[in-house]
């Protein structure tokens, strides 16, 4: 590599000037949840759960993030599982579900300046009083947002900086208008709103209706196409984000595909702020979308983790750059390279610092999950670069050099070099795959943790909780909610259970209700293993005893298939090749066994299910057996799983799981 000075350059000189400084820099971030993502996190081994925190969120060590886009969990699934809600019913606010406020905390500690994004994939079902609608009634579903805006602030001093309407779904403008009035009447004026977290048509929406765009601020775009047309979104005059981006790989390809649109959507559409799905992949293997992640954490028990490369294509804008920052136009300091890739250059307002991206990915690594990119061509060349007298250039620049198309064992991620300027010009050679950032900031780090815990990638067996050292509300250690919120609660006896908490079908995003609340732990690839757990039905009141408690094995992560026991209030139980359909939503499953024992009621019981290597099914109550030696489909591998087939508040304790050989 060469970036020595009087190089003979390819082309006329890229021109730096900051006397036309162009829109700010709005940030780049990642994103928590859409959903669950980062479920495992929580509950993972230290000191490695810190050296996590610090890779995506402590400023010049790793991503640095200047983002954190969270989920505000809805109750039902939003991708890699379902994260509970702050508002179950419309009477209870409770600020410790889930892990959001967790994380964005620990992102505040390490970097108080990085902004918050708030943005619901589903809503509880009674912000629509049932109707399935969440604007039917947009002052009731504005108090829902309105309640964990204001939750973060009263309850963990968080500001949230941006709030969106309802991901990838449906807008509305009466609904968006009343959220605006209701965040100022509540002193959260300062809370911008995003609108619409999914497909360019929101700017023409937004034209033809004035009092609809001026309840907005910011026009947020999931995927966004650089060769789509954008002349309605630029007539909005708002900033244009994409703020939803990547679903790539976790490879050299996911960096390729992340180092160029953080480039391009600037140079092509003036969008000033980029926002990766997802932000760390701490979800089981055998959810979706498994590897799409900056960082990979799965093995809560280990400690191990991995540092993706996207990581470092993320440093290369966000060690050097500032929310707050200008662009520089195209011409001015970015632009298309002569022989294709972007170049970009932010500048400090304040200060006479500055940055510059340069990035060159073949066609064929440069796509993204999506949309798909139209053909192209890219050839190395050495640019020649003049700083402009009003960039004050100094004598050296720090350069930060990464190839992500390079086959060698040891690719080049990151490296730290830096380069002479003579006469306000440098020279800069950039080959195909590379993304390189030259700066005045001198801060860059590579950063890195010694001793990482090797890599044990299977569950430990065997396994037990019983639920009673975990803090109230949260959801208990490794189990990953599927379908239903389900929390640890301390009951009457003093003790605490692990409670289902949704009572009614939620407002979702794609599960629309067919089978009953489930949370899952352990392997996609287990096969033959026992589960047990002690459950109690609630008390009948009004409902009827068709209630349920379920158990599986060999669960898939929405338990559409596997083998799962369950016994319903009078005793009737059934061993299903599924979970179980939710009460009076679809047609009956067929099950592989039935049979009557005593009446459960509401009272403590222990139910077990084992499948071993012979591929049949034993099932025991209270340790009386209910079935022994039923055959089960060889195919199915899965997960553990214990829930139920309907909305009620179910609990559980002493779950085990373990071998059986
Ligand atoms: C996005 C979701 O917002 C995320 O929660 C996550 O599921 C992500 C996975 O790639 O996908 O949803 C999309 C669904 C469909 C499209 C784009 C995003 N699409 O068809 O373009």
């Amino acid at each position: 590599l060469c970036f020595a000075a009087f190089v003979q350059a390819s082309a006329a000189p890229i021109v730096v000037d900051r006397t036309h400084t162009s829109a700010t820099f709005d940030g780049i971030g990642g994103l928590s949840g859409g959903g669950a993502t980062s479920v495992l996190l929580p509950h993972y081994a230290e000191p490695s759960r810190s050296q996590i925190l610090d890779y995506l969120f402590k400023p010049n060590f790793g991503a640095s993030l200047q983002i954190l886009k969270v989920e505000i969990g809805g109750d039902s699934q939003s991708t890699d599982g379902t994260e509970s809600s702050h508002m179950h019913t419309e009477d209870r606010i409770d600020l410790h579900t889930g892990y959001e406020w967790w994380l964005m905390q620990e992102a505040k500690k390490r970097n108080p300046e990085i902004k918050l994004y708030g943005l619901a994939w589903a809503f509880p079902g009674w912000v629509g009083e049932g109707s399935g609608d969440p604007f039917k009634f947009p002052e009731q579903t504005a108090r829902y947002l309105v309640a964990w805006v204001a939750g973060a602030k009263t309850e963990y001093g968080l500001d949230i900086d941006y709030l969106g309407i309802w991901n990838e779904r449906a807008s509305d403008s009466k609904f968006v208008q009343v959220l605006r009035k209701t965040l100022n009447q509540a002193g959260f004026a300062r809370t911008k709103l995003v609108v619409k977290d999914g497909t360019l048509d929101i700017c023409n929406e937004l034209l033809k209706d004035k009092a609809y765009a001026d309840a907005v601020d910011i026009v947020g775009l999931h995927y966004p196409s650089d060769f789509a047309d954008f002349s309605a979104c630029r007539q909005l005059g708002k900033p244009v984000w994409a703020s939803e981006e990547s679903s790539s790989y976790d490879d050299l390809n996911g960096a390729a595909c992340w180092g160029r649109v953080i480039n391009s959507h600037w140079v092509i559409n003036r969008m000033t702020s980029s926002i990766m799905w997802n932000l760390v992949g701490a979800y089981y293997h055998g959810t979706d979308w498994y590897a799409s992640s900056m960082l990979t954490s799965v093995e809560p028990w280990s400690g191990h983790y991995e540092v993706n490369p996207v990581i470092w294509a993320t440093a290369h804008v966000t060690q050097f750059t500032k929310i707050g920052w200008r662009y520089l136009a195209n011409g001015s300091g970015s632009g298309e390279l002569p022989r294709g890739g972007y170049y970009t250059a932010w500048v400090d307002p304040s200060s006479d610092d500055f940055t510059m991206n340069f990035v060159k990915i073949s066609r064929d690594h440069a796509s993204c999950t999506r949309p798909p990119l139209p053909n192209f061509q890219v050839e190395e060349e050495t640019l020649t670069v003049l700083l402009s007298p009003s960039m004050r250039p100094p004598d050296e620049l720090e350069i930060w050099y990464s190839n992500f198309e390079s086959y060698d064992a040891d690719p080049s991620v990151f490296k730290h070099s830096t380069v002479q300027v003579l006469n306000g010009k440098f020279s800069l050679k950039v080959p195909v795959g590379a993304m390189i950032t030259v700066t005045t900031i001198k801060t860059g780090q590579k950063g890195s943790f010694q001793g990482i815990p090797p890599s044990s990638p299977s569950f430990p067996l065997n396994y037990a909780d019983d639920f009673q050292s975990s803090a109230d509300s949260e959801n208990a250690r490794w189990f990953a909610d599927q379908i239903g919120s389900f929390e640890i609660h301390r009951v009457e006896d003093g003790m605490r259970s692990l409670k289902q908490m949704v009572p009614l079908l939620p407002i979702g995003w794609t599960d629309k209700g067919s089978r009953g609340p489930m949370t899952l732990i352990g392997m996609r690839e287990w096969q033959d293993i026992k589960v047990q757990v002690s459950f109690r039905l609630p008390p009948p009141a009004g409902r009827v005893p068709a209630d349920a408690a379920c158990v599986g094995v060999r669960t898939d992560q929405m338990w559409k298939n596997g083998v799962v026991l369950c016994v319903n209030y009078d005793g009737h139980w059934e061993l299903l090749n599924s979970g179980p359909p939710l009460q009076g939503s679809s047609a009956p499953a067929t099950p592989l066994a039935s049979g009557m024992t005593k009446a459960v009621g509401s009272s403590w019981h222990v139910l077990s299910l084992e499948v071993g290597g012979s591929n049949e099914a034993q099932g025991a109550l209270d340790g009386n057996e209910l079935l022994s030696s039923v055959p089960v489909r060889s195919m199915d591998t899965g997960f553990a799983a214990i829930g139920a087939n309907g909305w009620f508040p179910i609990e559980f304790r002493n779950f085990s799981v373990s071998k059986v050989h």
